[in-house]
């Protein structure tokens, strides 16, 4: 039989308010890397995991964000349409953060009809009550494809680097924020004609007129218990004068101004929702399918002035949750949030985490290499999270490393918490006959009530710093109080008790009351460390009551700083190992595939600039020899011959083939820039020799498999590299 929580003083259910928990929307565009992560839906689910068990009632809601220009954007990379691109990432993003115990209550889509109908009425709302302003104002337009044009679809010279390339809203090169209007010779990207300047009405929020309540809610009532960072963005913000923000945009993809609204006419067709208007509004259409669903009533949560509206988010968000969103909720007669506890960036490896330039670690990547049995599986999960926890943001820029990541894991996770578990359940199994030996109060000591107070501390502590937000810090409290038990365990030594206190080859019954005593209070220690880091590591903290045969309504926070929650008698289970230690192989393989990823990152964004184009051209002569490297550097390459054994043209790319090459072992997808050398059914049947240990790379969509070495002549035409005799595919190149 499980044992039994001992039902002793059952404290009444505790019900302070109600607590509606989001974190910010990821555009279903792409992937997701581990400093989203971070960022915000970690610290959300962690605090959610503690409300929850502090038997709050809590909704904790996210979702896709699946308008505005960066879905058709991937969509044009893709060569596909954008429905494609959210209904392709929806479900993997979600995915990933199920994989990484991050538990939404629900996990929405702004496509969904139910947030267009919530995104209209709010619009309506605030617009048939004199809240946004209607203005006229000139912007570029396609006339070949009768569109005006988002800033994300023009492109032309940067002013202030020169780039040839710079997008409407941004120069990727030099970092510079632009505007169309500071393009030099603008083109757009959907014709590559240039556009013109033409009229258009759009709905604005007069942010303008909310500047005395924005001063007095953030600047004055938030300003002790807001971080200080968001207080400061958002100080910065108000004090640089805030402007009417254009809610409306002309765009083809996004949610319809409703029919109803007046001024609409027959040209506004494409008139669509800013999708920052519409994606916090997604927040309020969440919650309202989760209530549906769960036969809830969702108003209370965005109406009663009881419910705590808590937002995380990252930095880049804050504007739009401190500033925007509230102004709009005020308007709409919704409640405000009682916090947005935003964190700085993570960076990553020295650098700035960036999904384009290939310097990440995508939360799929991370699930593949690490969270897949003979890795570790969901432990490692809870290895993640403990070191993003561990390294958190919250009041500055981090940094991830996968050294640090290493150490993290094998001196704190396996040295310290792991240790302390199993070296009690060793030993319990060992010197207890496998159950929680009692505690007799005569040989109670002061090392005994003093690990008691530290556990009891602890709890205190803990629930504090995780009801103010500190994650980092809660954390290492957790380890900290693991930390003293594996002290007070060498100061007991019951081992040792265990030899010496021997008569006649017979153990003393004060002897086993010692050994009894110290294992009982280990056992709870070990019960309240499931408490503990339940909110943080969730598989572990189940995998612990799994060993200590308790059910999850142990982890209940009324629990923390108890000292009787295992029975005395009841047998627990053989320890299971919870962490395993990461070697240096495991982690030189991470930082290699970092640099690779990195390294074709950069080479997908050369060949697609013009002055790549022209960096060829100018190459007529000999190219210099490149640094000298060693022979391991060499060897590191793997190089084999295959045959091509089908190849096409890809969809919308006019420089690639995607080929089958058999290379004995298998036959491999790889994608070749050579399109427009080679003829798809001419080079059928041809040996080639192929890099074969390169990373994976996405191109169009397609995952290409390795690298065909060509040799370039000075005419720029491209040539295979292939044996002078036919011979066996899979044949090494050294
Ligand atoms: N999708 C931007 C982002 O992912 C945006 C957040 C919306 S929260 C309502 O950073
Ligand atoms: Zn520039």
């Amino acid at each position: 039989m499980d044992n039994q929580i001992p039902d002793i003083n059952t404290t009444p259910t505790k019900k302070i308010g109600r607590y509606l928990i989001t974190a910010a929307l990821p555009y279903a565009n792409g992937l997701k890397h581990i400093g989203h992560l971070a960022g915000a839906y970690l610290p959300a689910d962690i605090y959610v995991r503690y409300l929850k068990a502090q038997k709050r009632d809590v909704v904790f809601v996210c979702g896709s964000d699946e308008h505005g220009t960066a879905i058709p954007i991937q969509a044009m990379k893709e060569g596909t349409t954008a429905q494609a691109i959210i209904d392709k990432y929806h479900p993997i993003v979600a995915q990933n953060f199920a994989d990484l115990g991050i538990e939404f209550d629900i996990y929405h889509r702004t496509s969904s009809p139910l947030h267009h109908e919530t995104a209209q009425a709010f619009f309506t709302e605030l617009n048939n009550k004199g809240h946004l302003e209607v203005k006229t104002t000139e912007q570029y337009f396609d006339e070949s494809k009768a569109t005006f044009l988002a800033d994300r679809y023009i492109k032309g010279t940067c002013p202030v680097c020169g780039n040839a390339d710079a997008y409407g809203d941004q120069c990727e090169k030099c970092g510079s924020t632009l505007s169309p209007d500071m393009l030099i010779n603008p083109v757009s990207t959907l014709s590559g004609n240039a556009p013109i300047k033409k009229e258009t009405q759009h709905w604005y929020l007069p942010l303008n007129r909310h500047e005395a309540f924005l001063r007095e809610w953030i600047l004055t009532q938030h300003k002790q218990d807001w971080r200080t960072s968001v207080v400061g963005q958002c100080k910065s913000w108000i004090d640089g004068g805030l402007q009417p923000r254009a809610v409306t945009r002309d765009l083809d993809w996004g949610i319809k101004l409703p029919d109803s609204t007046p001024g609409i006419n027959a040209n506004d067709q494409q008139k669509v929702l800013y999708v920052w208007f519409d994606a916090p509004i997604g927040y309020i259409s969440a919650t309202k399918q989760w209530a549906a669903d769960h036969q809830k009533d969702w108003k209370p949560y965005w109406y009663a002035p009881d419910t705590k509206l808590v937002h995380f988010v990252g930095k880049d968000n804050i504007v739009f949750h401190c500033i925007i969103f509230p102004v709009m909720l005020q308007l709409h007669g919704n409640i405000l949030p009682e916090n947005v506890p935003a964190n700085e960036f993570m960076n990553l490896e020295g650098d700035k985490m960036s999904t384009s330039k290939g310097w990440s670690i995508e939360m799929e990547d991370y699930i593949n290499d690490w969270v897949k049995p003979e890795n570790g599986g969901e432990s490692m999960a809870d290895v993640l999270r403990y070191y993003l926890t561990q390294i958190a943001p919250e009041t500055k820029d981090s940094e991830f490393t996968w050294k640090g990541f290493q150490e993290a894991n094998n001196s704190e996770l396996v040295n310290i918490f792991g240790n302390y578990i199993n070296r009690t359940f060793v030993l319990m199994h060992k010197l207890c006959k496998g159950k929680v030996p009692p505690l007799h109060a005569t040989l109670v000591d002061a090392t005994d009530h003093q690990l008691v107070a530290e556990i009891k501390a602890a709890a205190i502590k803990i629930e504090s710093l995780l009801e103010a937000y500190k994650f980092r810090e809660a954390l290492f409290e957790v380890i900290d109080i693991a930390r003293k038990g594996n002290k007070y365990m060498q100061d007991k030594q019951p081992w040792m008790v265990a030899k010496n206190a021997v008569i006649d080859g017979q153990l003393t019954p004060e002897g086993q009351q010692q050994i009894d005593n110290c294992l009982h209070l280990c056992l709870q220690l070990a019960a309240n460390l499931a408490i503990f880091i339940h909110p943080f590591l969730p598989f572990t903290a189940g995998k612990l009551c799994k060993m200590m045969k308790v059910v999850p309504k142990m982890l209940e926070w009324e629990n923390a700083g108890r000292i009787d929650l295992l029975k005395v008698g009841y047998s627990l289970r053989e320890p299971q190992l919870l962490f395993r230690k990461i070697e240096n192989e495991e982690i030189n393989y991470q930082l290699e595939k970092l640099k690779a990823k990195a390294q074709s990152a950069t080479t997908t964004i050369m060949e697609s600039t013009q002055e790549a184009a022209q960096a060829t051209q100018d190459e007529v002569a000999i190219a210099p020899v490149s640094p000298e490297i060693v022979f391991d550097d060499f060897a590191k390459i793997d190089l084999r011959i295959g045959t091509i054994v089908a190849a096409q043209k890809v969809p919308k790319a006019d420089k690639l083939l995607q080929l089958s090459v058999d290379l004995g072992f298998e036959t491999r997808t790889i994608v070749s820039g050579i399109a427009q050398h080679f003829a798809p059914e001419a080079i059928i049947g041809k040996q080639v020799t192929v890099v074969v240990n390169l990373a994976p790379r996405k191109m169009r969509g397609i995952e290409s498999n390795g690298m065909i070495l060509m040799a370039e002549d000075s005419e720029g035409k491209l040539h295979f590299v292939h044996p002078s005799t036919a011979i066996n595919n899979g044949a090494g190149v050294k």
